[in-house]
């Protein structure tokens, strides 16, 4: 018998599976499509890491799961190779990005992809920074300007002074960039964005009809943000002009001792009194300066000099402008209810205004009271319940036409633009004459922007122009603008020259759509074909990481909702089943290269082949919870794959013609676990169950049969798919049957799976007491995965509560207890 060389097998299938092309799916004529999708790598670090592994290889073990289950699995891959992560990753490496993607992709391809064994179509791949995918990126964003879901807004924005662009709120991260930690801060800057607030409540109900992680809606609800309260208007004193604030505690207004308008609020120098307006305006143009961070800390504020008057009680309550409160939120203005908010109160505390409390509680000493109780100093509605007077109090002021019932959401706007190099330029021009004549593109048929116009989808792409000096600049504006020759452009409208949009757009919109392109890949008149559209989409399974909860899994639905609403597809929701992966992680911590933690899966790949890798990174724990890595335990799986081939040859043709009754039980019951497992992703114990059924076989050599090996393999292959394809050449079922990855998953014969039941003799002191039926499973389970089972114990436990043992122990000390398996159990208590 040859020893198990596993990279000897790995080279052998990977050529005869790519050159025979195995595992091609024929999209038009598939009769039961099934997309098992996974998220794309960006090829910017020095190759993939193991969390990858992990990543693909669940989700390929799946997709070979409903290969045998008879789907026609699409299983394609690519590279998100445009972006600010590839970008850094040049300047880093001093290498222009596209020479740097062009031996990035290529090694990830060759070296480390291809290695996995898993199912991926390499003749459908997506590259987002190659021109044939990016001229579709640019058309989905004319098709969104045009429906009037882009617009330019000039808008304080997330500017990150190192890495010179701005951000999209969702990377911001406590006030700081999440890619390079520096401090944000905000800039006034005109940008294009995508306007997903109009979504965000059907991005929010839609949660409810789709198989998603549980931890992943909760990411997204809790971004998306539905904030139910009122809208109230506040007269000002001595004016015609009114304050609208937000709040969701409209209960709360008999204790706003003051109102709190943004820096931002276009009334805030307008109402300031001739003494104090001096010190708002120097207030303002200081706060523009604060970074997000600083502002959340009601920290700073200036008084007007106006007041309002309370519509409930007519009193009248100074108006302050301060930058806790944000300008983009609600109506950037609220009334300050000291006693019950934490931040109007250290406001307050701080500047020496009135707190009174309304809501009896806790004590508002050095604290906001924030929690339920009855009102108090609250007029007619004294005595109510704070969640009562909620409803009574926003129905009084609906009545009274106070202001209103309202939704919020703490959704805002996508910002697309990128003052970078390395992504696609946006498709926009700027005529500035036909901007004084107020002509421009019509969006929803209207000139929104005037002087604009999309680049004619004819002369798509506009291509990023190769650019030696690439390096953001800063100031606002992109390398790109450095280029005459491409900013300067015809007007597609009067034919004068105009400039072009010099910003590119965001990564995330690359990613946002990919899953589109792939089996539309050689349509190259058309971002995705209608027909094989409708018959490959929604994605059947998508499975990643939750680090992308709210940014690509997002902005996706939001694409596809948009893509939906302007008929060019029929589905709103991109992925029916989303599964979030656990995180792999090593001596402690999450990989990562500045914590010298990062396991190489090439190393172990090269040391115990790719199947022990992926078969151990899947036995490590539940694939929803990731676990730890270690060396030793990779070794031991790489020992069970030794056994098995060990085992499996050792056979040879001694085998029977049928298997034992024993075996039969064992297999049928492999072949439903593991199944069950499967499908709902228990990799970790579906690999248990396989393991325990190997210790059993290994004791029964000599009563398997054909069938109960080719079952074995057949199981086992979607986890170790090279090792299970040498052993079925092997043991001559490829000649008879094809590839084992052809091959049906087996049917689990009821007749076997029914219980059997075990007699143990009880004794006490060597002397026979009783007798105990046991249900074979528990007695035959395995003790090590996880789902370990102390089964001595439990049939000790099972016989101390017998009457008769109770009755013979009579009280004494149990000394020790004698397991003989399936026949005795001998307690020894005191004599
Ligand atoms: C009075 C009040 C009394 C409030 C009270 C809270 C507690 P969410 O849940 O996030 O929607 N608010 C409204 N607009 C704001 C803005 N632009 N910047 C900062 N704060 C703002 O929070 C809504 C609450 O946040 C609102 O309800 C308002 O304070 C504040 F005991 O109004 B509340
Ligand atoms: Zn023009």
């Amino acid at each position: 018998m040859d020893r198990y060389d596993p990279i000897v097998i790995e080279q052998k299938w990977r050529k005869r599976w790519e050159d025979e092309k195995t595992f091609k799916t024929d999209l038009k004529n598939a009769k039961k499509p099934f997309y098992n999708l996974m998220m794309f790598p960006y090829p910017s670090g020095e190759g993939l890491h193991v969390g990858h592994v992990y990543a693909f290889g669940g989700s390929d073990t799946f997709g070979r799961f409903k290969r045998l289950q008879g789907y026609d699995v699409f299983e394609p891959m690519g590279f998100d190779s445009f972006g600010i992560h590839s970008e850094n990753y040049a300047i880093k490496t001093k290498t222009h990005p596209k020479d740097l993607i062009e031996k990035t992709t290529g090694y990830f391809r060759e070296k480390q992809l291809k290695r996995l064994g898993a199912l991926f179509d390499w003749d459908r791949q997506v590259i987002t920074s190659d021109p044939d995918y990016y001229k579709w990126t640019q058309w989905i964003f004319i098709q969104l300007f045009k429906a009037g879901l882009a617009v330019r807004k000039k808008a304080p924005v997330n500017w990150c002074p190192s890495c010179k662009t701005v951000l999209a709120d969702e990377q911001v991260i406590s006030g700081r960039c999440e890619r390079c930690n520096s401090e944000v801060v905000q800039k006034e800057l005109a940008q294009w964005f995508f306007r997903i607030t109009e979504y965000a409540e059907k991005l929010l109900n839609n949660l409810e009809t789709i198989d998603w992680s549980q931890s992943t809606k909760l990411i997204q609800r809790n971004w998306i943000g539905r904030s139910e309260g009122a809208e109230i208007d506040f007269p000002i004193k001595g004016s015609r002009l009114k304050i609208r604030v937000f709040t969701t505690r409209p209960d709360t207004i008999y204790g706003a001792t003051f109102m709190v308008l943004a820096p931002e609020h276009e009334l805030a120098l307008k109402i300031s009194s001739a003494k104090f307006s001096e010190a708002v305006r120097d207030y303002i143009a200081q706060s523009k300066k604060a970074t997000e961070l600083e502002r959340s800390q009601a920290k700073t504020g200036v008084f007007t000099g106006a007041y309002c008057l309370n519509p409930f009680t007519n009193k009248q309550v100074p108006i302050w402008v301060a930058d806790y409160v944000l300008g983009i939120y609600g109506s950037g203005a609220i009334m300050a209810v000291p006693a019950h908010d934490q931040r109007d109160f250290e406001f307050a505390k701080r500047q020496g205004l009135k707190i009174v409390k309304i809501v009896s509680g806790g004590v508002a000493q050095e604290k906001a009271y924030v929690g339920e109780g009855k009102l108090v100093n609250s007029g007619q509605f004294n005595g109510l319940n704070s969640q009562e007077a909620i409803d009574t109090m926003s129905d009084y002021i609906e009545k009274n036409k106070f202001g209103r019932k309202t939704v919020n959401y703490h959704l805002r706007d996508w910002l697309i633009s990128r003052q970078r190099y390395w992504g696609p330029p946006i498709p926009m021009i700027f005529c500035a004459l036909c901007a004084k004549k107020g002509d421009g593109e019509k969006a929803k048929d209207r000139v929104v922007h005037p002087g604009w116009y999309a680049v004619p989808e004819k002369d798509l792409p506009v291509r990023l122009p190769h650019l030696e000096n690439y390096q953001p600049k800063g100031r606002g504006v992109s390398p790109l603008a450095t280029m005459p020759d491409f900013v300067s452009v015809k007007c597609p409208k009067c034919g004068k020259t105009a400039r072009r949009e010099t910003d590119v757009s965001d990564t995330f919109l690359d990613s946002s759509w990919y899953f589109l392109r792939y089996p539309s890949t050689e349509f190259k008149t058309k971002a995705f074909d209608q027909k094989i559209t409708k018959k490959w989409l929604p994605v059947n399974s998508y499975i990643g990481g939750n680090e992308h909860a709210v940014m690509h899994l997002l902005y996706s639905r939001f694409i596809t909702m948009a893509l939906k609403s302007l008929r060019l597809i029929d589905f709103e929701e991109p992925f029916n089943k989303f599964r979030a992966h656990g995180l792999i992680i090593h001596k402690g911590a999450k990989m990562s290269k500045s914590r010298g933690n990062v396991v190489n899966p090439n190393d172990y790949m090269d040391a115990y082949g790719p199947d022990a890798l992926r078969m151990y990174l899947l036995f490590i724990g539940p694939y929803d919870l990731g676990g730890d890595f270690s060396d030793r335990a990779i070794a031991g799986v790489y020992r069970f794959l030794n056994r098995v081939w060990k085992l499996l040859l050792g056979l040879g043709k001694g085998t029977q013609v049928s298997a034992s009754d024993k075996l039969n039980r064992a297999i049928n019951r492999l072949v439903l676990k593991a199944g069950e497992d499967l499908e709902s992703l228990k990799f970790n114990t579906a690999i248990a169950a396989i393991m325990e059924f190997t210790n059993l076989a290994s004791k029964h050599k000599n009563e398997f049969d054909r069938g109960t090996i080719e079952k074995y393999l057949i199981v086992l292959s979607p986890f170790a798919p090279f090792t299970t394809e040498e052993l079925w050449e092997r043991l001559g079922f490829l000649k008879e049957k094809g590839s084992v990855h052809h091959q049906a998953w087996p049917i689990s014969e009821s007749k076997y799976l029914e219980a059997e039941n075990v007699t143990i003799a009880v004794q006490i002191n060597g002397k026979l007491r009783d007798t105990m039926v046991v249900e074979r499973s528990k007695i035959d389970r395995f003790a090590t995965g996880d789902h370990f089972v102390d089964y001595k114990r439990e049939i000790e436990t099972l016989a101390l509560s017998s009457k008769k043992v109770k009755k013979h122990v009579n009280g004494r000390k149990v000394r020790r207890v004698i397991y003989v398996p399936e026949k005795v159990l001998n307690i020894v208590v005191d004599v």
